[in-house]
């Protein structure tokens, strides 16, 4: 067989892992192989598909290859393309701002909240504003958990009480004033115009004219939540994607233990 292609072999593949210089992955060490898909708004056609290509070009992926092209709808094409990033991101200085606990199953934190706390914890969430999204408050809160996790409500030392979506941020403080919370999950998942943004702060700001905000710890969730946006906003605290009740009570637990040991 002559050389070429199907000569080279796996020792002749770059195996460099330089983490001050890491790009995308697809078969082999530092290809830097990316797929990603997207919509013009163009006729199907072969010039959409070079328009694609050199649009990818333009992003800085070498080696532009359109794999799949589709009309969508007259005048509107689909792309799924692939390409080599040429970029790369130094990963030993990266640092993410998060939540630092030591996170507990249910059983090992009911056992903490017995020890330190004394009492049962008083939780109140909900999907606030005009955020109709329930399954993300649900998997933190709800007795049969997520993922193999259970939630709040089926913890022994924790009250909890799930509001349901679209919950006004009174109503919400209301309810957190008669049940005396402890802690108040907020869930908030639409983001269009920011609407997450003005609604965590007006409850916040209601929290502050109410003279509780200090007398509760303010924890917000969400996919496109993160515990800096949650601090800028002035919440304690703020979970993303994949949390399960397990993080958001190991916090709770362990912050009021803090809160608690502090005021002595
Ligand atoms: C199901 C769904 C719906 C259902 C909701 C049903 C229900 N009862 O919840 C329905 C059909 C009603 C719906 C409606 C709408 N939806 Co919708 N929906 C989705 C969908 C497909 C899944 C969301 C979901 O359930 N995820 C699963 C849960 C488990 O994940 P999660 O929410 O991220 O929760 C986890 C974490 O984020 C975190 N978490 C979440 N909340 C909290 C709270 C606390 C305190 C903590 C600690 C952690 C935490 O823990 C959870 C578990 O790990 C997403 C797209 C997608 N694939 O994500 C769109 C999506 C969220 N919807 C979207 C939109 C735009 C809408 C509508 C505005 C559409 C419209 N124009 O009418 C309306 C909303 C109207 C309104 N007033 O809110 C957009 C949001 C875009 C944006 N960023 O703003 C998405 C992303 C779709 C999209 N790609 O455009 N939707």
């Amino acid at each position: 067989m002559s050389e070429g292609l199907y000569s080279m072999e796996a020792k002749d593949y770059d195996k460099t892992l330089d983490l001050k210089k890491i790009k995308s992955y697809g078969d082999t060490m530092n290809d830097g192989k990316v797929q990603l898909s997207f919509t013009l708004p163009v006729p199907v056609g072969d010039e959409a598909i070079e328009a694609a290509k050199q649009l990818l070009l333009k992003m800085g992926f070498t080696n532009p290859l359109v794999v799949y092209s589709k009309e969508l709808t007259k005048g509107f094409t689909f792309f799924n393309c692939y390409g080599s990033c040429s970029h790369t991101v130094d990963y030993t200085n990266i640092h993410v701002p998060k939540v630092e606990t030591n996170v507990m199953d249910m059983h090992e934190c009911d056992e903490f909240v017995k020890e330190h706390i004394g009492r049962k914890i008083v939780v109140v969430g909900a999907s606030t504003g005009t955020d109709a999204h329930t399954v993300g408050i649900d998997a933190i809160m709800n007795m049969k958990g997520y993922a193999g996790h259970y939630g709040i409500e089926r913890y022994e030392m924790f009250e909890a009480l799930n509001m349901g979506s679209q919950v006004s941020n009174e109503d919400f403080i209301a309810k957190a004033i008669e049940l005396k919370a402890d802690a108040l999950l907020v869930s908030q998942t639409v983001t269009q115009k920011d609407v997450h943004i003005t609604n965590m702060v007006n409850l916040v700001e209601l929290l502050e004219a109410e003279g509780l905000r200090d007398k509760v710890i303010l924890v917000c969730g969400g996919p496109r939540i993160s515990h800096e946006l949650a601090k800028e906003l002035g919440y304690d605290a703020g979970f993303g994607m994949n949390t399960y009740a397990d993080d958001v009570t190991s916090y709770i637990a362990q912050e009021l233990d803090k809160r608690m040991h502090k005021a002595k």
